[in-house]
């Protein structure tokens, strides 16, 4: 078999979405071809990335609306649809990684969750797909039916050693106050452990837990795009997904920490010293300035 169409397995949404990733991750290649020739000149390829990922986010949308007319979105360029009754919603990055893709480095993803209503207030990502077009991977996971990388099923690693543990992160780049924790983190986990690496695109560290390639990742501040679809990978690998505190809820706040089971805990604790250590400084601070 030629490649990577996993369609023994995949439901009928979850065949929308890969056909729909696909065909944007096609045109997406071809953009990343030409922005390598534009890295000499002066200008930089800044604003033809901008219109590549647009394209991109088009065609999902065109795509996917016409599979299932009926489904809302939430898309990092265009925001969310009209429609505040949906049962359903695609949840869609067009090009995670757009720093990478900006400097000519194959390391950015499409990413696609399907989220389902399940209250007022309350929903639960279903399915999702993250598609490397540059490496052809293409992940993919449904609720309850486990996760896979084309044809192949994930698992997420079985390291319990912290020292033999590689963990993956994103560096924030707005707030001090999470630069301020981030560093304190790291700073904690480092001596501890193999090594922490930090490429540039959140739904493929995602992906790469579930994959076993990373045992664990953390970052702060992300945006529901960024992640609806490999929280569900992790999750359908085996893998624990929560936020920094033990009552938080990732997809809400943005604060992610995902691991194998082994060691979830022992990272959660490095990120909860971090912001800890954060407030406690800050509080001092305020007290101090108080008189
Ligand atoms: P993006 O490429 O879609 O923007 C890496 O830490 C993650 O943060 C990536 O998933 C990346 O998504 C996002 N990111 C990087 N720079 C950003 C910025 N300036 N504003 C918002 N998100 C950013
Ligand atoms: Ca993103």
């Amino acid at each position: 078999m030629s490649g990577a169409q996993p369609s023994a397995r995949l439901s009928p949404a979850l065949t929308v979405v890969v056909n729909a990733a696909r065909k944007a991750g096609r045109r997406l290649l071809r953009d990343f071809g030409e922005v390598e020739n534009l890295q000499v000149s002066s200008k930089g390829p800044g604003d033809f990335v901008s219109q590549a990922d647009l394209r991109a986010e088009e065609t999902l949308r065109e795509e996917l609306r016409r599979a299932r007319p009926g489904f809302a979105f939430l898309m990092e360029e265009s925001g969310e649809s009209p429609e505040t009754d949906w049962e359903w919603r695609w949840v869609v990055d067009p090009l995670d990684g757009t720093t990478n893709f900006l400097h000519g480095i194959p390391h950015w993803a499409i990413s696609v969750g399907i989220e389902r209503r399940t209250g007022p207030t309350t929903s639960e990502i279903m399915a999702g797909v993250i598609y490397n077009p540059a490496s052809d991977e293409l992940f993919w996971a449904e609720k309850g039916r486990g996760a896979f990388l084309n044809d192949k099923r994930l698992r997420v690693s079985g390291r319990r050693d912290m020292n033999a543990a590689l963990f993956a992160t994103g560096i924030p780049f707005a707030k001090v106050r999470q630069r301020a924790e981030f560093s304190t983190t790291l700073a904690r986990l480092m001596p501890q452990v193999a090594g922490v690496r930090r490429f540039g695109s959140a739904a493929l560290d995602l992906a790469w837990v579930a994959a076993g390639r990373y045992e664990g990742y953390w970052e702060l501040g992300l945006n529901r795009w960024d992640m609806a679809a490999g929280m569900i990978m992790v999750k359908e690998a085996g893998g624990y997904v929560t936020a920094p505190s033990e009552d938080g809820d990732p997809y809400a706040s943005g604060d992610v920490v995902a691991g194998n089971p082994h060691l979830h805990g022992k990272l959660r604790e490095a990120v909860v010293e971090g912001i800890s250590f954060v407030a406690g400084r800050r509080a001092e601070a305020a007290a101090g300035s108080d008189g």
